[in-house]
């Protein structure tokens, strides 16, 4: 079937509709008029023209048109440019919709390029996340997935596991042979190794993934109204959360996300820590160790001494993190009571700083000292990272299924009974790059997300 979609956002001044299926130019040749016949239109050439309706001009365009097999979908397809006119787009649609052309689903096109074998699955996914891209992370990390960067390395690990399996395989035929040599069963479970290793270091770049995508979690932690909701809204610079001198003004955590030095952090506020009966702000104190527990990095705030309790407890709290501790409201503090609390804490092994999130003061320090705590995710542009969390699913039960073969091998299992979990591990690493995937129900949650006319 032939479909149709807006493939730009409205609003612009100029708009465009995609075409794609065997009906394309037949159905144009109904509406476009332009010179010659459409239906002999050469691949890859533009056209100037009118669309109408009746004897009614509905808008002066250009078609690009495209042939199978080299198009996007991979099939007959055409790219028609209109003034961006809500009324003119509409009535273009319902003129090719009149015409025989069906509304695409979202990501339609995208799937059918996959399914017509232009792009694999992970590839397919890549042109959402290149769609999503806000810095030059996600949009490296995009890329790389776009230009196979992920399928390669699946079809480095396929070439090992097949090699493993007639390995055993062989060992299998031979076994009546008793004088016959097998591949040496140490050889084998260095092999498994290795594809294991390989298996969870991509699995393990997942967490890099998603700190580029949505950001590096930082939570602002501290006693109630020192100051956390102002350094947010100061951060972002922006009145993102109620501020106010009540003790347990916050209630919920706020979350938003900046680029600084081109990562993206996304910073939660959270509820003030304090004894209280109140039950609602009891439930947000809770979210707030939830938020500590999620966090990359912890900016500690506090405008007082802390006592030898909370300083334990929250390096406790943070001892896989990095723990930043923020001396707040130092326009108030006297001097000699500031230098008094940082030599205070100076001692504990973590960032110190002194800043007033209410006029802006050292808060280019903070930024440097979160960027480097960050230990930014930096990678080379070749580097493979998984961003992905269908893939990550299936990286983890691959993982799941290839430990299997290794227990079976240091148990002396039989060949026969390593294998299934051998063919386990490559089907699931097939599901990555749709190797088997055709059924409509999988791809049609994979591609729901997309936006109509991609
Ligand atoms: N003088 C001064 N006042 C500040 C500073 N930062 C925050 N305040 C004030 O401290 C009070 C509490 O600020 P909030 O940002 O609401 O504090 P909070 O930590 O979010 O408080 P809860 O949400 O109740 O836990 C407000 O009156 C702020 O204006 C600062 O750097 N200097
Ligand atoms: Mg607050």
């Amino acid at each position: 079937m032939t479909i149709c979609a807006l493939a730009t956002a409205p609003g612009g001044a100029i708009g465009i509709i995609r075409v794609s299926g065997p009906q394309t130019l037949e159905i144009l040749s109904h509406v476009f008029r332009g010179s010659g016949d459409v239906q002999t239109y050469p691949a890859n050439t533009i056209h100037y023209g009118h669309i109408v309706s009746g004897t009614e001009v509905i808008d002066e365009v250009l078609i690009s048109v495209f042939r199978a097999p080299h198009s996007y979908t991979g099939e007959d397809s055409a790219e028609i440019s209109c003034h961006g006119s809500r009324y003119i787009l509409n009535k273009v649609l319902e003129l090719l919709i009149g015409n025989g052309c069906r509304m695409a689903n979202p990501g339609e096109y995208t799937m059918r390029a996959y399914l017509n074998g232009k792009m694999d699955l992970s590839q397919a996914e890549a042109v959402a996340d290149l769609i999503a891209s806000t810095n030059k992370g996600t949009h490296q990390m995009a890329m790389s997935q776009l230009r196979g960067g992920i399928s390669s390395e699946l079809s480095r690990l396929r070439e090992q596991l097949l090699k493993l399996t007639s390995l055993l395989e062989l060992e299998l035929d031979f076994s009546d042979h008793e004088d016959l040599e097998f591949a040496d069963r140490s050889e084998l479970f260095e092999l498994t190794k290795t594809i294991d290793n390989h298996i969870t270091r991509l699995a393990h770049s997942f967490e890099t993934g998603q700190a580029l995508k949505q950001g590096i979690p930082v939570a602002i932690v501290g006693k109630t109204n020192v100051g956390k909701s102002t350094l947010l809204n100061a951060l972002l610079k922006d009145d993102r959360a109620i501020v106010s001198d009540i003790h347990g003004t916050t209630r919920d955590t706020v979350e938003d996300t900046i680029d600084i030095n081109g990562v993206t952090f996304r910073f939660i506020d959270t509820a003030g820590i304090r004894q209280t009966t109140d039950e609602v702000e009891q439930i947000g104190i809770t979210r707030t160790f939830a938020a500590i527990d999620k966090a990359r990095i912890v900016l500690w705030l506090i405008d007082a001494y802390p006592t030898q309790e909370d300083i334990q407890e929250m390096q406790e709290r943070c001892k896989d993190k990095s723990l930043i501790i923020i001396i707040n409201k130092i326009d108030k503090l006297e001097k000699v009571s500031a230098e008094k609390l940082s030599s205070h804490l100076s001692p504990l092994r973590s960032n110190l700083l002194s800043i007033s999130a209410k006029f802006g003061t050292n808060l280019s320090e903070l930024e440097s000292a979160i960027s480097l705590a960050a230990n930014r995710p930096s990678f080379q542009e070749n580097d493979i990272i998984v961003s992905n969390a269908r893939h990550y699913d299936a990286l983890i039960r691959a993982h799941e299924h290839i430990l299997r073969v290794i227990d079976g091998l240091q148990m002396q299992l039989s060949g026969d009974l390593l294998s299934e979990d051998l063919r386990l591990t490559l089907d699931t690493l097939a599901e990555i790059t749709g190797g088997q995937i055709t059924s409509n129900e999988v791809l049609g949650n994979i591609f729901k997300n997309f936006c109509v006319g991609k």
